[in-house]
């Protein structure tokens, strides 16, 4: 493939699939609306860092899995802990600190589980969940089982060398494990240029320890979800690592609820943010369920309407949840 292009499946996912891609990728985005516009009231005492704009990756690479299989995140991890079918009140819960919480209110926004579901763990350690990812994967491979490991990561921690030593480690033992690069162009506020040399391509990056590496558009969750299907039986078949870029942007500021205009920040063009804004994930996906013929207009705003109703019922549900009692402050240190 030639550098930096974007690779683009032969086919897209049937309508009835598609039709629970876009419920996903709009459940997401209700989620991290009502948290972000929630946080501002200053309950939720935890560092978060909203997923608002990056959902099509999640959703396209966690519907493509089992629930056997591994998730591994990092500090923008609400989308991931959600699109393996994490609850909404068991996330507000973790934001308000409340025993309710998927974490047991211990872990606040950046340190979410939910086995059950296959999302083992998030971190804020930039490069450490992927190495982590290995290990799962290594032991996946051991015991001769078809499971995979998923590591999402952001551009940020291809700065890290963990995240080189693991796509070698990876790469030299075949282990079922997928890359999930979410290039959103900025760590913190210094974009890639000021932190790579010029004409760096991350996918160049782990094909350089053999892992082959495919760039992809994040922001469509059809495509997103195609391309990890693929991938994913090709990982269940023994072949070794695989790794994706997944080109998306952050709409909100780096960690917190406001967007950069309302802070006066200037590390980002409006004309940028605003060019990201309308490659809009849940945009993307409704236009493409309308052009196809896969749902009406009427429904997608039913679906919005009924989605918007039960995720204020489970945040404000979370708000008066217990906290954990004071007997259990050293529980499990
Ligand atoms: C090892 C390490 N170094 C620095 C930090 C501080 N830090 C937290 S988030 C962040 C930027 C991460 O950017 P990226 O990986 O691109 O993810 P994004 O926030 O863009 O989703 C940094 C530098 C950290 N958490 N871990
Ligand atoms: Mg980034």
């Amino acid at each position: 493939m030639k550098a930096n292009a974007v690779y683009r499946p032969a086919s897209g996912p049937s309508a009835e699939l598609s039709r629970q891609l876009h419920k996903a990728v709009l459940r997401l985005r209700i989620v991290e609306e009502t948290l972000a516009a929630r946080y501002r009231e200053q309950e939720m005492r935890t560092p978060t860092h909203f997923g608002t704009g990056q959902e099509g990756v999640a959703v396209g690479v966690c519907e493509a899995l089992r629930k056997d299989d591994a998730v591994f995140s990092h500090h923008r991890c609400h989308n991931h802990y959600l699109a393996m079918g994490g609850g909404v009140f068991e996330l507000a819960s973790e934001l308000y600190g409340r025993s309710t919480g998927c974490s047991g209110g211990r872990g606040g926004s950046v340190h979410l589980t939910d086995i059950k579901n296959g999302m083992i763990v998030s971190s804020a350690i930039l490069g450490e969940t992927p190495a982590v990812a290995a290990g799962a994967a290594l032991s996946f491979k051991m015991d001769g089982v078809d499971r995979v490991a998923v590591a999402f990561f952001g551009e940020g921690a291809m700065d890290e060398g963990a995240l080189y030593e693991t796509l070698n480690f990876a790469s030299v033992h075949k282990l079922p494990m997928l890359f999930v690069c979410e290039n959103n162009l900025y760590a913190t506020e210094s974009p890639l240029s000021v932190r790579q040399p010029a004409h760096t391509e991350l996918c160049q990056r782990a094909e350089a320890f053999k892992v082959p590496a495919r760039r992809i558009d994040g922001n469509d969750v059809a495509e997103v979800f195609s391309v990890t299907e693929e991938i994913v039986h090709e990982l269940r078949g023994g072949h070794g690592p695989q790794f994706i870029e997944c080109m998306t942007y952050r709409w909100r500021e780096h960690v917190g609820p406001m967007f950069d205009h309302e802070l006066n920040r200037t590390y980002r063009s409006r004309d940028e943010v605003e060019h990201w804004m309308a490659r809009c994930p849940v945009t993307v996906s409704s236009q493409r369920l309308l052009e196809e013929g896969f749902a009406s207009k009427s429904e997608l705003e039913q679906w919005e309407r009924e989605l918007k109703e039960s995720i204020a019922r489970d945040v404000e549900r979370a708000r008066s949840a217990p906290w954990p009692a004071t007997s259990t402050l050293f529980n499990n240190i």
